[in-house]
């Protein structure tokens, strides 16, 4: 069963309720905004846009298309299920998720503000196909807010699974002596020496397509060696690329050791750690070969790239 909710043909004067019980099968409730601004609010009862309200049981996919304008996406409680790009044409679409909401992304998706915060979950779903033929998944996002706790540690939990991120502008952070900042150290503590069991960007697919799987992350500028605004081509695997601009942080599910992001190991990244262990101490980032995030660049993380430059499968 597909239901298409378009707030274009809405008598705004009136209350408009709509129950949905999908029933058996795949179903799916599409809700159309307009040109303008759109809200879409979903709480663990109801989904609402001006003065429509959907109730809707064994409903599996979920479906917000702003069309225009500036939109926003707001769930606090239950699961939304986004079936495609929340950018459909000329609309942006910022998304909150907050308290215990879950949102599922199911297709590569352009986000204009990214917040989830309290304790909920985005998850961008698994690639499902093998690697040689079904590239990555993209979440683009202007900005990315993953909350703070009283110790200033992110409490939501951004789940990317075998696909990529790419935080336009955002900021790459750096080692301040016990630990990175900016995205870099959202990374480092919810990797937590391989345990990928706190809040902020996770993969819950690590290790999963041979060893040491994990997700790596640099700023395409270093990457590509292109100035802020220079633009270049980013490898999804599989053939895919996409555009990306030098002030973007870049973070991808790869073979831990691919320090350019390219999705395999050789040579060109053992020249990002050959050429910068001797500088630990004063060279630092994932990029140049620390690659476990511990603010050294040393025989770890050539355990993590000796062992799995052999053993590396298809490109990611
Ligand atoms: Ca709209
Ligand atoms: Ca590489
Ligand atoms: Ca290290």
């Amino acid at each position: 069963m597909s239901l298409e909710l378009p707030a274009s043909t809405v008598d705004p004067s009136k209350t408009i309720d709509v129950y949905a019980d999908g029933g058996s099968g795949s179903d799916l409730v599409r809700i159309v905004g307009t040109s303008g601004n759109n809200t879409v609010t979903v709480t663990s009862g109801a989904v609402t846009l001006g003065v429509m309200t959907l109730t809707r049981t064994s409903i599996e996919l979920d479906d917000f298309d702003g069309v225009g304008g500036t939109d926003q996406l707001t769930v606090t409680g239950g699961t939304w299920h986004q079936a495609d790009d929340l950018q459909n044409g000329t609309n942006v679409c910022n998304v909150t998720a907050s308290s215990s909401a879950v949102v599922v992304f199911n297709t590569t998706q352009h986000i204009g503000a990214l917040s989830v915060t309290s304790s909920a979950t985005a998850t961008l779903a698994a690639r499902g196909g093998s690697y040689d033929v079904t590239p990555a998944r993209v979440i683009t996002v202007s900005s990315l807010d993953l909350g703070s706790d009283i110790n200033s540690h992110a409490t939501g939990t951004l789940d990317i699974k075998d696909n990529d991120l790419i935080v336009k502008s955002g900021n790459l952070g750096t080692w301040n002596g016990t630990a990175y900042t900016g995205l870099q150290g959202i990374l480092q503590r919810s990797l937590h020496d391989g345990a990928w069991d706190l809040p902020g960007i996770i993969t819950s697919l690590a290790d999963d397509d041979g060893p040491y799987t994990a997700i790596g992350i640099a700023k395409a500028s270093d990457v590509f060696g292109i100035s802020s605004s220079g633009t270049a081509s980013w490898i999804q695997g599989a053939g895919l690329t996409v555009g990306v601009t030098g002030s973007d942080i870049l973070l991808k599910y790869t073979y831990t050791g691919d320090c350019n992001l390219d999705g395999e190991i050789n040579g060109d990244d053992y020249f990002q750690i050959d050429s910068h262990v001797n500088l630990s101490g004063s060279a630092f980032d994932y990029f140049n070969g620390d690659l476990n995030l511990d603010g050294l660049i040393n025989g770890d993380d050539y355990f993590f790239i000796d062992s799995n430059s052999p053993g590396q499968h298809d490109p990611l």
